[in-house]
């Protein structure tokens, strides 16, 4: 059975809106009654009689009636038609009673089961899978819920209105689209506190865990609090009921879930203490406890029209997540982390097959659009816009955006429009870039003459899938310019490119500066600028915008590997010293040091590899690294003893962004000192740990050098029953498993009683592992690539979500030489023939094998 696609083009308002919703569950694990009343009327946007098309999939219908008159329903695979005949010309009342079984439920998309408790995931279209409704983002309706079990915990969106024993009703007055309906049923505790909003209303707060897991909420709560108050502060959005509610579950699919005042997430993304959560899971949890509570502005207030729009929201307040964690943090060193980000996952889709707008323009499944692009390159179309209209202006279409369009569900035409009318700027050239997929190329050379400085730039906008022909776009590119001694001469400006060629000039000059190109990374393209080594390093050494500084260093170590890959060369002096002085000089901070030290990844490598032309050859790739890295231990060998021991933290530990970057500065040295002693240090460290960061970062270490087996069984026994804690230990041995080996490691692990590939958390923590160990995913026998496709179609028919996903892995086969081509085609085969594919996992599996 192929899909047909679902097309932008194609959108028409729906024939039926909704006035109120009225729902009653009666849980059970194999069947739950859902009853359900939709009080509907004809939309006047669709004048004329229609049909009402309710979607319902996986619905056992019990009864169904239209303003109390039993009617003779047909439910087909994926919902109901009323015919207009049988239909009220006004408005009238649809109820419905059907039986689902969230037991068996392990897709985790409606209503289903983890570890005793009942919880729901409605985004994009679960909602059809709780009963049968017109489940679209544009059809929003205020929602009031009655829930019926044992449980001692029930909750779903809004205020609790009443309860008595065995039951609950809430009340939502908030008009919502039903994916973002939530309902849990548990035996949870609840971790409480309270926040007063701008205008002096109490809201009580409680995040939900299981029992015994309360301790571990102090950092989400205290996240959460920072972010409703910097909402308040930055955007002047307060929050609008009168209790915020979090559930943490330990089977989902995704991070977590915006849903109106019930926020559902991955306990991953909630649970931490400092012996159990590293550095990066404290700032990822405070990310996404942001980012879920910022969506009840940008995504439930006002919310998309279809789910072609899906980056209006995501976007959006992924940029706003950004702006916070960098408010909370350090500015430049979230640039740099959000920066590798995107080019290690956006740039690589961009690159390949399953480059795609990002708006896109039609879909066959829509959960495989939850991408990188949507999110990340989405996120940076908003900054872009920021830095072309300006601070001010940005704060007052943003004002406009949500006076205009609260209650709605809004487009890119809205958004723009708002940009527009608020700063009078036409945006109709900016709007490619939501339409046209790639990244684009920025080709830059200069010239110094009479005192003029030139940058003459070309952009060049590559064929992606499906759009063989692109146009310039409007690119921002920030620029500063140095003087040879190392001072500025020319501060930032943004210099806005709409050409295919345009030429910038600088007057006034006394001698040619260096410039500084693309500060902040004010522009999602790749730079190509020939520039001697002594160059970069000059602005390693003297360029005062953070980013650009660390580009610079970046930009170098990339080509000195390159340089090692390619013709086995070993790093040269000059290289090594700018480095070390970098990573030595206290001034600067130790966060910074820390991504200076860290060496370009080898998935990195080979993308960068592949575009100057290049077969990438992950063993070369790998063992160029490695060389790589023992030089760099070899050069700051006297000093690291010394800096190890200078950045032990003193007290207890504290999660803060200045403590965290003295570990990650600690645990870099640290690695290169495993290079040296032979693990000595390391294994030390390990043992005196107090905290996950440098218990995983020690043990890092060791792996990395082929040891650490013995701390590996020691962790295993101490945190054995501890399964976000387990997780770790899986990942960390497939992670730094020698490429030949990688692939029998995920069968021994997968072998290992607590193996559960049920729960995406562990699946992803052993089969994502491997992707991510490019050598050894790549490794010439095959070996990774038939073990990934295995998983996969095991996986396929239990949560195709998930597995779809996954597949991406085999994204970038084109890079590669012709046998592991023809490997991975094989693998891709060989899912595209297994029976019963999901919809999820044939179209990303036939994209890939185009
Ligand atoms: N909207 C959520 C992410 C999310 C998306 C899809 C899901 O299921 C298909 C689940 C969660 C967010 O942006 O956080
Ligand atoms: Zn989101």
């Amino acid at each position: 059975m192929t899909d047909t696609p679902i097309r932008l083009v194609d959108y028409l308002p729906p024939s039926h809106l909704v006035d109120s919703v009225a729902l009653t569950f009666r849980l059970h694990p194999q069947a739950t009654r859902v009853l359900s009343q939709v009080c509907l009327r004809p939309n006047p946007a669709r004048p004329g009689r229609h049909d009402l098309r309710l979607d319902g999939e996986a619905l056992r219908l019990i009864g169904a009636a239209v303003d109390g008159v039993p009617i003779a329903a047909m439910p087909d695979e994926t919902g109901l038609t009323l015919p207009a005949s049988s239909l009220p010309d006004g408005p009238f009342t649809f109820t419905a009673e059907v039986e689902i079984a969230p037991e068996a439920n392990t897709a985790l998309e409606g209503l289903y089961m983890s570890r005793g408790m009942y919880c729901t995931q409605c985004e994009a279209e679960g909602f059809r899978k709780i009963t049968f409704y017109p489940d679209r983002p544009d059809v929003m309706a205020p929602f009031r819920v009655r829930i019926e079990s044992d449980l001692p915990v029930l909750l779903s969106n809004g205020n609790e209105v009443a309860n008595g024993p065995g039951w609950a009703e809430w009340h939502d007055p908030w008009p919502k689209p039903a994916y973002l309906f939530a309902l849990v049923a548990g035996d949870l505790v609840a971790h409480s506190a309270g926040f007063t909003t701008m205008s002096g209303r109490d809201v009580a707060l409680n995040i939900w865990v299981r029992p015994g897991d309360e301790a571990r909420c102090g950092y989400a709560m205290d996240s959460l609090i920072r972010s409703m108050k910097w909402d308040e502060d930055v955007y002047g959005r307060e929050y609008d009921l009168d209790v915020f509610n979090i559930v943490a579950v330990d089977d989902f699919n995704m991070g977590a879930m915006e849903n109106k005042g019930l926020n559902i997430f991955n306990s991953k993304y909630v649970l931490a203490l400092p012996e159990t959560a590293t550095d990066d899971d404290f700032a990822r949890i405070e990310a996404i406890i942001a980012h879920e509570y910022f969506h009840n502005w940008t995504g439930n207030r006002i919310t998309c029209r279809d789910w072609f729009q899906l980056c209006l929201k995501e976007g959006l307040t992924v940029f706003r997540d950004q702006q916070f964690s960098s408010d909370m943090r350090s500015a430049a060193v979230k640039r740099i982390e959000d920066v590798l980000t995107l080019r290690a996952r956006q740039f690589r889709e961009d690159d390949g097959p399953l480059a795609h707008p990002v708006r896109p323009e039609e879909y066959i499944e829509i959960n495989n659009f939850y991408t990188a692009t949507v999110y990340e390159k989405g996120a940076e179309l908003i900054g872009m816009l920021k830095r072309l209209v300006g601070d001010k202006g940005y704060a007052k279409a943003l004002d406009l955006y949500f006076r205009r369009h609260d209650g709605q569900a809004a487009t890119i035409e809205d958004w723009l429009a708002v940009f527009e009318d608020a700063t009078g700027r036409d945006l109709s050239r900016f709007k490619l870039w939501y339409s046209e997929a790639g990244t684009p190329r920025l080709k830059v050379t200069d010239d110094f003459r009479d005192g003029r400085f030139s940058l003459h730039v070309e952009q060049v906008n590559l064929p992606t899938p499906g759009q063989p022909d692109k146009h310039p776009k409007v690119i921002p590119i920030a620029v500063g310019l140095l003087n040879p001694n190392g001072d500025e001469v020319v501060p930032t400006t943004v210099l806005e490119l709409t050409e295919t060629r345009q030429s910038f000039h600088f007057d006034g000059l006394a001698a040619r500066p260096v410039p500084s190109i693309l500060r902040g990374f004010s522009a999602p393209v790749v730079l190509e600028r020939a520039t001697t080594p002594e160059e970069r390093a000059f602005l390693l050494a003297h360029d005062t915008d953070p980013f650009n500084k660390w580009e610079a260093g970046r930009a170098l170590a990339k080509e000195v590997l390159a340089r090692m890959v390619t013709d086995g060369a070993q790093p040269g002096p000059d290289w090594l010293d700018a480095l070390a002085r970098v990573a030595l000089d206290e001034a600067l901070d130790p966060a910074f040091r820390a991504l200076a030290l860290r060496l370009p990844g080898e998935d990195d490598m080979a993308q960068t590899l592949h575009a100057a032309g290049h077969v990438p050859d992950p063993d070369r790739i790998h063992a160029a690294r490695q060389r790589m890295a023992a030089a760099l231990a070899e050069r700051l060998d006297p000093a690291l003893p010394g800096l190890i021991d200078a950045l032990a933290e003193p007290g207890p530990f504290t999660p803060e962004a200045r403590a965290a970057g003295r570990r990650a500065l600690r645990l870099a040295a640290l690695g290169l000192m495993t290079r040296r002693d032979g693990g000595a240090r390391a294994a030390a460290v390990f043992r005196a740990a107090n905290n996950m960061t440098e218990e995983v970062g020690a043990l890092s270490c060791l792996l990395d050098v082929g040891r650490g087996q013995e701390e590996l069984a020691l962790f295993e026994s101490r945190w054995g029953r501890d399964r976000l804690v387990m997780d770790k230990w899986f990942t960390l041995q497939i992670l730094h498993a020698a490429p030949a080996e990688a692939a029998a490691k995920v069968d021994r692990l997968t072998a290992h009683p607590d193996f559960d590939w049920k729960n995406p958390n562990r699946f992803r923590a052993v089969i994502g592992a491997l992707s991510a160990n490019h050598a050894g995913f790549h490794h010439a026998s095959g070996a990774g690539y038939r073990v990934l496709a295995d998983w996969l179609i095991r996986l396929d028919p239990l949560n195709p979500q998930t597995a779809a996903r996954m597949s991406t892995a085999f994204e970038t086969r084109a890079r590669y030489d012709a046998d592991r081509q023809a490997l991975m085609a094989d693998q891709l085969d060989r899912i595209l023939a297994a029976p019963a594919l999901s919809r999820d996992l044939a179209e990303m599996a036939g994209r890939m094998r185009r």
